[in-house]
């Protein structure tokens, strides 16, 4: 039975397959099943499959979807959008699929179009993903000169019209509301939520917002059904992921597992381990706005529950190491300038308290800092929680400076007590 559903048509040479490749592995048939489903039965096999957004935040994603009000008169507009705006730091999985695999996604946003009514769907690609942008627009040029998204195949009333849309735009594009708002053409500022997408997204009308690794779950999940999908996983979570590992490990990159593999698998066995003479310190699961876990989480499953109850989240699957001969002040300081840069400015805790917490950190590592500044950026930090922003940025992006506070205190101390940095 197949085990590596999302990416199976990935082999050693940088090279996507083409539609007629596609086709003859099985390409576009979990589609043409779909297509044979009611809607609203999709939508249960996909919830009770239990797919959850990988874009971060694990949401159901037949959930989603049920979302979509049923009633197709009152609202004959739907839209489906595939987040494809990968710029969470340590994240490199969406780029290897839509490289590598076009067609995956191209047939997992028809099935999605299908659950959800939708004959307009949209690929908002990060701007710096020139050769993912590249296969994909041959992939869809390729699907619509074989006429498989016309009505004659889709039994729709309208042929499905899939576009895609380079994103000029910073890391808050990826934020989905954020993202509906490039997409109209207004600044990239998130939206209130509720309403939620779903009901009122794109130019006021039911949108659904799907990451890319989601997408690509379905033509299998389609294919092979709800129970052999949850099996996939080892844990609590269903299906497989792409988990990977950066920073000082022999063997960086990202590997398809089952759900709830083990940390210590993916960064002993997979990445190979860290370099010679090195041990781990600690690690942030899945991006840069995720809060560190230390060696004690090594056996945790990877899945969201289990590290959400570690005091952490899953977020993209993605894990960075940090070693012991590595600063954490250092790491901090780096992500927290790339958070306070990306910044849409919308709200004050995150345009004007991001720049005064890099401020502080910078302070603190280059050895100038006071003790107290360690209570200051406790309480900046605090300040830019869940409910005092529009979105999510401010609030992850101080995720790592707290745990850093908890589990490396010391390292702070010593910066602040040496007068420089006890790396250098
Ligand atoms: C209806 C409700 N829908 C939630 C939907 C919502 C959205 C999805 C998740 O941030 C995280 C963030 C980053 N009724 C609903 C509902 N939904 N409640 O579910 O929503 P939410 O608000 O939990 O998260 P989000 O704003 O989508 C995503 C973290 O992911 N992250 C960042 C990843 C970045 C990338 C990238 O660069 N491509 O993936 C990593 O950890 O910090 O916490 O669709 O509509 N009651």
């Amino acid at each position: 039975m197949l085990t590596n559903p999302l990416t199976k048509n990935i082999g050693a040479e940088d090279a996507a397959p083409d539609l007629e490749a596609y086709r003859n592995n099985d390409g576009y048939r979990g589609w043409l099943r779909a297509l044979k489903m009611p809607p609203e039965d999709l939508i249960d096999l996909v919830q009770k499959a239990g797919l959850r957004g990988r874009g971060g935040a694990g949401f159901n994603t037949g959930l989603k979807w049920s979302f979509v009000p049923k009633d197709r008169q009152a609202h004959p507009i739907r839209y489906l959008v595939c987040n494809a705006d990968e710029m969470e730091p340590g994240t490199f999985k969406d780029r290897l699929l839509m490289e590598r695999d076009p067609h995956l996604l191209l047939e997992g946003m028809a099935i999605a179009a299908h659950a959800i009514g939708a004959t307009s769907a949209y690929i908002f690609i990060r701007g710096e993903y020139h050769l993912a942008t590249q296969r994909l627009e041959t992939a869809i040029a390729e699907l619509n000169d074989a006429g498989l998204l016309a009505p004659e195949t889709t039994g729709a009333d309208q042929t499905l019209r899939i576009y895609l849309h380079r994103s000029s735009g910073n890391y808050i594009c990826g934020e989905e509301t954020a993202l509906l708002n490039a997409l109209e053409g207004k600044r990239a500022i998130p939206r209130a939520k509720p309403p939620y997408p779903q009901v009122s997204g794109l130019w006021g009308r039911p949108t659904v917002v799907n990451n890319v690794e989601t997408l690509c779950n379905l033509p299998h999940l389609l294919l092979h059904g709800a129970d052999w999908y949850r099996k996939l996983g080892h844990g609590e979570d269903a299906g497989t992921k792409l988990f990977g590992a950066s920073g000082k490990v022999n063997n960086p990159g990202l590997w398809e597992l089952p759900m709830g593999t083990t940390v210590r698998e993916i960064i002993e066995q997979h990445a190979g381990g860290l370099k010679a003479g090195l041990t781990l310190r600690g690690f942030l699961p899945g991006g840069g706005s995720t809060d560190f876990l230390g060696p004690e989480h090594l056996d945790l499953p990877m899945d969201y529950d289990a590290i959400g109850k570690a005091g952490s989240r899953l977020g993209t699957g993605t894990i960075t190491v940090l070693d012991e001969a590595t600063c954490p002040v250092g790491l901090v300081l780096n992500l927290t300038r790339f958070f306070a840069r990306e910044s849409c400015g919308w709200c004050t805790p995150c345009r004007d308290g991001l720049p005064w917490v890099v401020e502080i950190l910078q302070r603190i590592e280059s050895g100038a800092g006071e003790i107290d500044d360690l209570e200051l950026l406790r309480q900046h930090t605090s300040r830019m929680g869940p409910g005092n922003t529009f979105c999510a940025l401010a609030p992850g992006a101080a995720e790592p400076i707290q745990s850093a506070l908890k589990l490396f205190e010391q390292d702070f101390i010593d910066h602040i007590r040496g007068g420089s940095c006890p790396f250098h």
